[in-house]
């Protein structure tokens, strides 16, 4: 068992961080676990795994090397969409899409010790969130992405400054994120920003994780 949990006592400062979200079918040209032990090297605190294309039993044995990883290096582990794939990761939280498992059912099945973050893209669904009890909340996305299919429409910096006073939650912010984006999504009021393809396809990661890390000191 791997049993290393960042305790659920509400803190935004957990969430006011750079994310980092990794998906081998986003990666094919690194392996997953050499981004994660990088990443924890360049002191990142946050990361999300995400597996929608493997069998369940797959997505399990790959997020339990991930997880291992993350609980050796003491960051705080999300699975992405899948309750009972978090829950038998022992991961520390659970990020739900639009289309996954409402909130309120979704916090019955990981309990309370889990945190659970909500994707948004609309005010609407911003207030129902907060109103739901989310952790956290990711928001996007902000720039046009080419990492996810049929992405939402994109909300651009007004979107995210439009949206800051409807909640007290730490706000994640996504899509398109490159590290000279992050003074702006944090004056328009992101608390964290959620990177994939800017780490995962990163010809120098190390160089482009410290310049993401530089704007989280
Ligand atoms: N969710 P990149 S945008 C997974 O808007 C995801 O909710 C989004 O990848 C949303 O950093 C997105 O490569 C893709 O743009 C993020």
């Amino acid at each position: 068992m791997i049993a290393v949990h960042t305790p659920r006592i509400f803190s935004p400062a957990i969430f006011s961080r750079f994310y980092l979200i990794v998906d081998d079918s986003w990666a094919s040209r690194c392996s997953l676990l050499e981004v994660v032990q990088q990443a924890g090297e360049a002191g990142v605190k946050l990361v999300q795994y995400r597996n929608k294309t493997g069998s369940m039993k797959q997505a399990y044995e790959a997020g339990l090397a991930l997880r291992s990883v993350a609980a050796e290096r003491g960051m705080t582990f999300i699975v992405n969409d899948r309750c009972d794939l978090a829950l038998a990761l022992e991961a520390d939280g659970v990020h739900l899409g639009q289309a996954d498992l409402p909130l309120l059912l979704a916090r019955k099945v990981v309990g309370q010790k889990m945190f659970i973050g909500v994707s948004t893209h609309n005010p609407e669904q911003v207030r129902l969130a907060t109103e739901e009890g989310a952790d956290y909340l990711g928001f996007g996305p902000i720039f046009t992405t080419r990492t996810k299919a049929n992405h939402e429409p994109v909300v651009g910096m007004e979107g995210l400054a439009g949206v800051r006073d409807l909640t007290p939650l730490p706000i994640i912010a996504i899509g398109g994120i490159v590290p000279d984006s992050v003074p702006a999504l944090q004056a328009a009021g992101a608390n964290g920003v959620a990177v994939a393809s800017a780490i995962l396809n990163a010809s120098d990661r190390s160089k482009v994780l410290a310049r993401f890390m530089a704007h989280f000191q």
